[in-house]
């Protein structure tokens, strides 16, 4: 049997699972009141999940026990939390936390002083490289996949309104060439500045997208290193200064999904709103570094959620989870989580390199409010699976462009849903006909700021980092490796290794259910009808 289920806690908070509280007979005004609990920025309510004082204090008690805090503090402090025993694997510090450690108060990283040095010499690269250089360009393209986008992109969508005049952000990710050639046709490469982001500076998709943009430069006569940035590890394929405008460093000890606060989100966001408005993100994700390294198991927000987390998936058993932001800026947050969570948490082997016995990460997905309204909560109100909600709300809208239509502002229809959302799921409603009936029940919590700004997103980010770690650490899992792409990534190379053949008429080693896959591409070529 694993660690995790020998835990004391573990056997405690089993035995209430038997039977958890009902919120349809719970939920009351004082409940919402009293089961809340918030920093200078975040409320979390949480009187809409299915816990009780016992329930809460045998989740405080598995925090303890697992020494959530303590690795939580090892963490930040530079220990190297990246390993498995007893088998190969990767043997990092985890510092992502100290590329926001850069201000004046600089406490959380007394062994990571070397990482957030580091990081301070690149925002201060970056600094003068934006004012030299800023205004030649009126576009910026990022190229970059998996971490060296999704949080990036997410973050840099959910801030437009803070956007500079005049400069626009575009995104090339995927290797579908059309992916590529329609950013291309959007913008004047003349006035482009392109940013190549990979860490390993060996990913197919990023390394074939930045060719794909340099021959389109070099086809209008332009000179592509005038164009090109680089954000890359040192000694990385990448690392050739003399192929770049700029070549900015990130480091092994920040894992991809991790890393929009390193160099890889930091160029395109310091050129999309200025350095600035870039530090307000920074400086937000340090506090929230700091209120989770800090705050007491019961203030603590990230811990809070995370315990909540681990209630709802290894103890009642609920499968996913949904995140649902009220807010049109954060549409593309859930797909960043989505990588976040499941990349960290979708594991099998717990640090000790023992399979495990206990479901770890549940399926993260979202999509805002309140347009999931009118498409899959349908399956949340009445389907046969239980999903617990994490939405996200802000008191006051981002743009402040707002309008009395029928007696009520657009705002206060958005947190009308949101707030009747999280009582339908917990209270249902009886009806005689079956139909029309909601079982309620369902749990689900709120994170509440006031306003979507860079420092407010920044803190969000950390957030759900530490959220994720947290979970990590009380499951004893590496939440910081990601072995799980790699059979894909070496099978799509021989399969291209198939094409190459193909075109070139050699014979290879073969590969025969890749080449099945091939014929029928072929065939389907082959066919009349467009
Ligand atoms: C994230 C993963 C992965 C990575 C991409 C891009 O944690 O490691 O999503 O970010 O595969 O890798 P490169 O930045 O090395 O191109």
């Amino acid at each position: 049997m694993s660690q995790f289920k020998h835990l004391h806690a573990v056997q405690k908070l089993r035995d209430l699972a038997a039977k958890p509280i009902d919120l349809r007979s719970v939920l009351a005004p004082e409940r919402i009141e009293s089961y809340l609990v918030d920093n200078e920025l975040f409320t979390l309510l949480y009187g809409t999940e299915r816990v009780d004082e016992p329930a809460l204090d045998a989740l405080f008690e598995l925090a303890e026990e697992t020494q959530a805090l303590e690795k939580m503090a090892a963490m930040q402090s530079g220990a190297i939390l990246n390993k498995i025993e007893g088998i190969e694997s990767e043997n990092r510090s985890v510092l992502h936390t100290a590329m926001r450690d850069v201000f004046q108060d600089r406490q959380t990283a007394k062994n990571a002083r070397a990482a957030s040095d580091g990081s301070l010499a690149e925002l201060n690269k970056l600094k003068k490289f934006l004012s030299d250089n800023s205004d030649r360009f009126t576009d910026l393209i990022q190229i970059g996949i998996g971490g060296s986008d999704l949080g990036p992109r997410a973050l840099c969508l959910a801030l437009q309104p803070f956007h500079r005049k005049g400069k626009k952000i575009h995104f090339i990710s995927n290797v579908d060439p059309d992916d590529a050639s329609a950013v291309l046709d959007s913008v004047d490469l003349k006035r482009t500045l392109a940013v190549v982001v990979s860490k390993s500076g060996s990913t197919l998709e990023t390394l074939t997208n930045e060719e794909f943009v340099r021959s389109r430069m070099k086809s209008l006569g332009l000179n592509p290193s005038e164009h090109f940035v680089a954000v890359t590890g040192e000694k990385s394929p990448m690392d050739d200064p003399a192929r770049y405008l700029a070549s900015f460093y990130m480091w092994d000890f920040v894992g991809g999904r991790y890393s929009a606060t390193s160099m890889v989100g930091a160029v395109m966001l310091g050129f999309a709103l200025g350095y600035e408005q870039l530090e307000q993100i920074l400086r937000g994700a340090h506090a929230m570094d700091l209120h989770a390294l800090t705050a007491d198991p019961r203030k603590n927000l990230p811990l809070i959620s995370a315990l909540l987390g681990i209630w709802n998936r290894n103890f009642l058993g609920y499968p996913t989870v949904a995140i649902i932001p009220y807010s049109q800026a954060l549409h593309r947050f859930p797909a960043h989580l989505q990588q976040l969570d499941m990349e960290s948490n979708g594991k099998h082997i717990d640090k000790r390199g023992a399979l495990v016995d206990f479901s770890t990460g549940p399926v993260i997905w979202g999509e805002p409010g309140t347009n999931g309204q009118h498409s899959f909560y349908q399956l949340i109100h009445q389907g046969t699976d239980i999903i617990p909600l994490e939405f996200i709300g802000f008191c006051q809208s981002q743009r402040q462009d707002d309008l009395d239509i029928h007696g009520t502002l657009s705002q206060e229809k958005l947190l009308a849903n949101l707030f009747a959302q999280t009582i339908a799921l917990a209270v249902g409603q009886a009806s005689q006909n079956p139909n029309k009936n909601f079982s309620g029940n369902r749990p689900s919590r709120i994170l509440l700021a006031k306003k979507l700004d860079p420092y407010t997103l920044g803190a969000l980010l950390s957030y759900y980092e530490h959220k994720v770690a947290f979970q990590g650490f009380i499951w004893n899992i590496n939440s910081f490796d990601q072995e799980g792409v790699q059979l894909g990534k070496v099978l799509a190379g021989k399969i291209l290794d198939l094409f190459k053949e193909k075109r070139s008429g050699k014979k290879g080693d073969g590969f025969a259910l890749g080449d099945c896959f091939l014929r029928l591409c072929a065939d389907r070529s082959r066919c009349n009808h467009k």
